[in-house]
């Protein structure tokens, strides 16, 4: 699903502009800013997009969860375009938003979706596809690595029209590029996904931790744990433990902490730390090259490969995923239908 998001757009030899709609070459240089609203998982997704749009794009971008945005009096600042992300363009708190934000002053507004013929994508002015054909489970799971991947494009277009700096279009392009054949790669930590998922199964609790582009990746990870496997758990970044949730660790709350080597991860260590001093059983997914390993209390599974920025958030996800899975299997719920939520939520 990932190669076909990403082929697509490529390999067709079609301007990524005109991918978008047939008004995007004009749009596009007007927009200065971005506003995401989306839900679930998607929100997640969009939280990572902020880092794709600020950093590589050169844009300020804002994040909301849908279900708040009309509630507010947005003040929009000129030049702001506003991107909806759903996975199936029928999430009622999006579509809400999608329509209340029409006609506030916004340079146009654009949906990231995965069902081609829903409201969001008829009503949107601008639309990026992703390919991830129908999820077959309530919670999304390649909507999400597909979304990052369609938001990762997104940022190579708004790079091109405010930056104007074609290095960093073609390293975002060069990055995407690489990330199906990772993810291949990281699905052979199956197998320490289920060890470590032997650890979680009788656990009511557990805190997953993440700096950066890697937060949303983190709360990604909690939700779907909590979604499929009913243990509460619950994302922080990671410099926030000393703000409250010290107070939660010990032995019996397994902590995740997902640890590319990037600029943070000095930090990240020293987050660590932190936890182990007061006896927390850590469980870290990490970038071979962090010097981060396995000892008394700390559980290490390493990434087949260094993984770049831009791609980290998409790959290191997956290992998170196959973790929810075995978790939720060792526990016999249903993986599928989980108790008390929709596929889609429409009222
Ligand atoms: C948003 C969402 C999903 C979640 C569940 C309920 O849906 O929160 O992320 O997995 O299915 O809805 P969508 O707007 O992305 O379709």
């Amino acid at each position: 699903a990932l190669g076909d998001t990403l082929s697509e757009r490529f390999a067709h030899g079609r301007p990524l502009e005109a991918v978008l709609g047939p008004d995007a070459a004009e749009l596009l240089p007007q927009v200065r800013g971005v506003h995401i609203v989306a839900c679930g998982t998607s929100y997640h997704a969009g939280l990572v997009a902020r880092y794709y749009l600020e950093q590589g794009g050169g844009v300020p971008c804002t994040v909301e969860v849908a279900s708040e945005y009309r509630y507010r009096d947005p003040v929009v600042p000129p030049g702001t375009l506003f991107l909806a992300i759903s996975q199936s363009g029928e999430t009622a708190d999006t579509l809400a938003a999608l329509r209340f934000a029409r006609g506030s002053g916004y340079v146009a507004t654009a949906a990231i979706c995965n069902v081609p013929e829903s409201s969001l994508v008829r009503e949107s002015d601008l639309v990026l596809m992703t390919r991830a054909g129908p999820e077959i489970g309530v919670a999304s799971t390649k909507a999400f690595t597909t979304q990052l991947a369609a938001l990762g494009l997104f940022g190579m277009l708004v790079a091109r029209h405010n930056r104007l700096d074609a290095r960093m279009e073609k390293l975002y392009a060069r990055q995407l590029l690489h990330v199906p054949a990772q993810v291949e790669k990281t699905l052979q930590l199956e197998s320490a996904m289920i060890k470590w998922a032997e650890w979680f199964a009788d656990k009511h609790h557990a805190l997953f931790l993440g700096r950066g582009p890697s937060f949303p990746v983190a709360l990604e990870g909690a939700l779907k744990l909590k979604e499929i496997s009913y243990i509460h758990a619950e994302a922080y970044p990671a410099g926030e433990l000393k703000h409250g949730p010290l107070a939660l660790v010990d032995a019996d709350m397994p902590v995740v902490a997902v640890a590319p080597n990037n600029r943070l991860i000095e930090k990240l260590k020293s987050n660590l730390q932190e936890v182990r001093a007061r006896g927390g059983q850590l469980f870290v997914l990490a970038d071979p090259d962090t010097g981060i390993r396995s000892e008394p209390g700390i559980e290490v599974v390493t990434m087949p490969e260094h993984i770049e920025a831009l791609q980290a958030p998409l790959v290191y996800t997956v290992p998170l995923q196959l973790l929810a899975y075995h978790v939720a299997v060792a526990r016999g719920t249903d993986v599928d239908q989980p108790r008390n939520l929709a596929k889609s939520v429409t009222v």
